[in-house]
């Protein structure tokens, strides 16, 4: 044998040995541990409160959350599935807690950080092995209209813990937390808490305030048409009754002080008609055919920065009747009155 053919056979026998090794700890990792016997717990968000998975699936969300709504959880742990016979829970002990953590984008803010745990789960059905929880946002007390007075019963964290007596329902509301302008949510599930392991699955979802939008039901309109004007707010909408006053402004060419409507709690659209004899008043705006007639309506609870990239802030309340006024944005709508 050559001195070269022996180089050769050597480099091949060391590129199989170490293809050797690799294979075995690719293999190592695949064997499961014992106790990891079941697959790997996983954790999902969405819009959609429904107790099917595939229809949760396709609703799964992990951005554009309001400050005010809910969020609904599942969690795939099979291996949690105690007993085929009954709806098992997790994440209700300080062993193997579920807990919950706000951030706010804005530091030293009402609610800034809140964590929370223990906060139970229950299974979807008797033998599903899927987990639900809903998680509310539930905000914070601030002036949401700018007249300089709080608006209360927003706000309030807590966990509905199961494991020691709740009258709320996990898939009602497994937890609340105070959010505020904008931030994250993270749900977490410490579920093996052996020697070997604290192993831990999460999710984090970022809800912000936004944008209003207000619109005219029609482009022309006329002179004796009823018209309507739709404010949409996610950020009132779904608010506990008598929160705040919700109105705009409406004026014309010919009328450019015009009338203040208030809307109506659901943020039903607001019926507005047109007169070219008498003076504007309650629901009848003064206009001329051939005018403009103009809807505003102020925004003050924007997000952080807005889609031109101005920076809004929300102010503080040192009492219920003393707010400094949040940065707002005046959205306007228009809408011609033919000849
Ligand atoms: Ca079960
Ligand atoms: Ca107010
Ligand atoms: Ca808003």
């Amino acid at each position: 044998m050559t001195t070269n053919k022996l180089r050769q056979m050597y480099t091949v026998a060391s590129v199989t040995f170490l293809s050797g090794i690799l294979l075995t700890s690719t293999i190592m990792m695949m064997i499961p541990s014992a106790e990891a016997y079941d697959p790997q717990p996983q954790i999902w968000f969405g819009s959609k409160n429904t107790k099917d998975l595939g229809k949760f699936l396709k609703y799964e969300k992990y951005d554009g959350y309001g400050w005010h709504t809910k969020v609904n959880v599942m969690i795939y742990a099979p291996g949690w599935n105690t007993d085929s016979g009954k709806y098992d829970t997790i994440g209700t002990s300080e062993d193997e807690p579920i807990g919950m953590i706000v951030r706010n984008n804005t530091e030293g803010e009402s609610g800034a950080v809140r964590s929370l745990s223990p906060c139970g789960f229950t299974e979807t059905g008797p033998d599903t092995g899927l987990f639900y929880g809903r998680v509310k946002l539930s905000g914070t007390d601030l002036d949401v209209n700018g007249d300089g007075k709080e608006e209360k019963k927003f706000g309030g964290s807590a966990c509905s813990n199961i494991a020691i007596g709740s009258s709320k329902h996990p898939h009602r509301e497994a937890a609340k937390l105070e959010t505020t302008q904008a931030g994250a949510l993270t749900v977490w599930w410490k579920y093996n808490d052996s020697f070997n392991g604290n192993e831990v699955v999460s999710r984090t979802a970022h809800y912000s305030m936004s944008e209003a939008k207000i619109e005219f039901s029609q482009e022309y309109y006329e002179h004796d048409d009823r018209i309507l004007i739709k404010v949409t707010d996610k950020d009132l909408k779904g608010t506990p009754k008598d929160k705040a006053t919700v109105m705009t402004r409406v004026y014309s060419d010919s009328d450019s002080a015009g009338v203040t409507i208030e809307f109506d709690k659901k943020l039903n659209p607001a019926i507005l008609y047109l007169t070219t004899e008498n003076e504007s008043n309650g629901r009848v705006l003064y206009a001329q055919p051939g005018d403009t007639i103009y809807a505003e309506y102020d925004d003050y609870l924007m997000p952080p920065v807005d889609a031109d990239g101005r920076t809004y802030s929300i102010g503080n309340c040192h009492s219920s009747t003393q707010c400094d006024p949040s940065d707002h944005k005046t959205i306007l709508a228009i809408a011609k009155i033919l000849r």
